[in-house]
């Protein structure tokens, strides 16, 4: 914050500007302090907006785009809002209000909004960390700072010429939040998200999921196939997994292995280590900490869930299957920088009718009535193969929305035996199909359940794929 001494204010008076019950200082550090009392003013607003919007934005799955708009929109309301309440209370007209609030605040809340949206966007994963992760809360920490600090030197320059925040020193009316504590809390917020984002580079990795992996972890191999894709995910994508309950020294364990039918009960699980202690410091991947897949063993009643983990480490999510028969619960996270899906099975009693495996289609048509075409190509075992799904509506294209960090998410499951393929979408925002990597390990029938949202609701396409040899 040291850049602010360097701008010279304008030394002219401006006469019609000028009360003489209050003077404002026009340079020096009278008008520094005067500038940082009105910087901390405007940020207390801007921060209560900015901060709603990015919860709202991340936690309804917005787009990058649609949440910074969402906070922009909201850190001009709270700041103008907070400039304006206190000259309302006092007896001030609305049409008198008004112009005061906007002379004031809005080249201030403008810069403080550039600044932080901009520091959000930059900072890898930030905004796809999610509103449980150190690492959103850490940037947003840091950029509002920053963004406060960038805002002082304009600040300063304007209430030098008798404009900005000098016009509401006019009216004589003082109201809103003591600059003394917002100035600790800013303080504060600084040390915390400096921290955030020093550990995050130390870690050297640039992987979404930051957060508390990131704090807590020692330097955990780097398996950024996410990011990488290529080669990385190669290596990664040929081995299969949710074959087993236990792998790399965790085990899933499933507090109930029967459930009743068509009733809605709590599954509850957890991953133990191997010493059977709970673990509890998962990262975020694909915007959750923990995804489940609930899939009956004839690849039918799909359900993809996102439990809510207990302080103990219990994960517990509420699942109704309405049809008897065995499934196949995978649990699928990220923990010491390594994605690990682990499964195990549930029974429902009852009379089991076994469905055939569909042979393999082009299109596929969602419970909301959207038509989904893929193209596979020629899957061949041990080959990187590009899956990619047209969708539309009565014969249109539909642009979908973000879910879970990508434009779709995709789950393949080998028909036989219901092995779990590492799959990685291939391309970020924008219209068309949705493209996915994968690696099918074997030859055979594959399952694919694509997941896609648009109008605020979740899809599910299903797909037979037959991978050659
Ligand atoms: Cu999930």
């Amino acid at each position: 914050m040291g850049a602010i001494t360097t701008i010279e204010p304008q030394h002219q008076q401006q006469d019609h500007h000028h009360h003489e019950h209050h003077e404002m200082p026009t340079s020096g550090g009278a008008l520094t302090r005067v500038a940082l009392s009105a910087t901390l003013h405007c940020l207390t607003g801007c921060a209560i907006g900015e901060v709603l919007g990015m919860v709202i934005g991340t936690a309804l799955g917005f787009s990058d785009l649609g949440t910074v708009a969402l906070a922009v929109g909201l850190a001009f309301l709270f700041g103008y809002g907070l400039t304006s309440l206190p000259l309302l209370r006092s007896g001030l007209a609305v049409s008198a209000v008004i112009p005061i609030a906007l002379a004031s605040d809005t080249l201030s809340i403008a810069t403080m909004e550039i600044v932080d949206n901009a520091i959000m966007l930059a900072v890898p994963g930030a905004m796809e960390s999610g509103i449980g992760s150190l690492l959103f809360w850490g940037s947003l920490s840091f950029a509002l700072v920053i963004a406060g600090a960038v805002a002082l030197p304009v600040n300063r320059w304007l209430i030098g010429r008798g404009k900005g925040h000098a016009v509401v020193h006019e009216t004589g009316i003082h109201g809103g939040p003591s600059p003394r504590i917002v100035g600790i809390a800013a303080a504060v917020a600084f040390v915390f998200g400096s921290s955030v984002l020093l550990a995050e580079l130390f870690d050297g990795s640039a992987d979404a999921g930051g957060g508390h992996g990131a704090m807590a972890a020692p330097a955990a191999p780097a398996h950024e196939e996410e990011a990488a894709g290529g080669h990385a995910a190669q290596a990664e994508a040929a081995a299969v997994r949710g074959l087993s309950a236990s792998a790399n020294g965790l085990t899933l364990v499933l507090e109930r292995s029967e459930l009743a039918r068509g009733v809605p009960t709590a599954l509850r699980l957890r991953i133990e280590n191997g010493e059977g202690a709970p673990v509890r410091d998962f990262a975020v991947e694909h915007t959750k900490r923990m995804h489940l897949i609930v899939v009956r063993r004839d690849l039918t009643g799909f359900q993809h869930l996102h439990p809510a983990m207990s302080r103990s480490g219990t994960w517990s999510a509420a699942l109704t299957l309405p049809q008897a028969g065995a499934y196949r619960v995978f649990a699928d996270f990220k923990h010491d920088g390594r994605n690990e899906t682990l499964a195990a099975d549930v029974e429902v009693a009852g009379n089991f009718d076994p469905a055939a495996l569909p042979g393999p289609a082009q299109t596929a048509t969602t419970d909301g009535g959207y038509e989904v075409k893929i193209d596979a190509g020629r899957p061949r075992a041990g080959r990187e193969s590009t899956l990619s799904f047209a969708v539309t509506r009565a014969g249109r294209p539909v642009t979908v929305q973000p879910y879970l960090g990508a434009r779709g998410h995709l789950v393949a499951l080998r028909a036989s035996d219901l092995a779990y393929l590492h799959v990685h979408p291939t391309e970020g925002a924008g219209a068309g199909p949705v493209r996915f990597a994968t690696e099918f390990a074997t030859a055979g029938r594959h399952r694919l359940f694509l997941q896609f949202r648009h109008a605020g609701g979740v899809q599910t396409a299903a797909f037979t794929v037959a991978v050659a040899r």
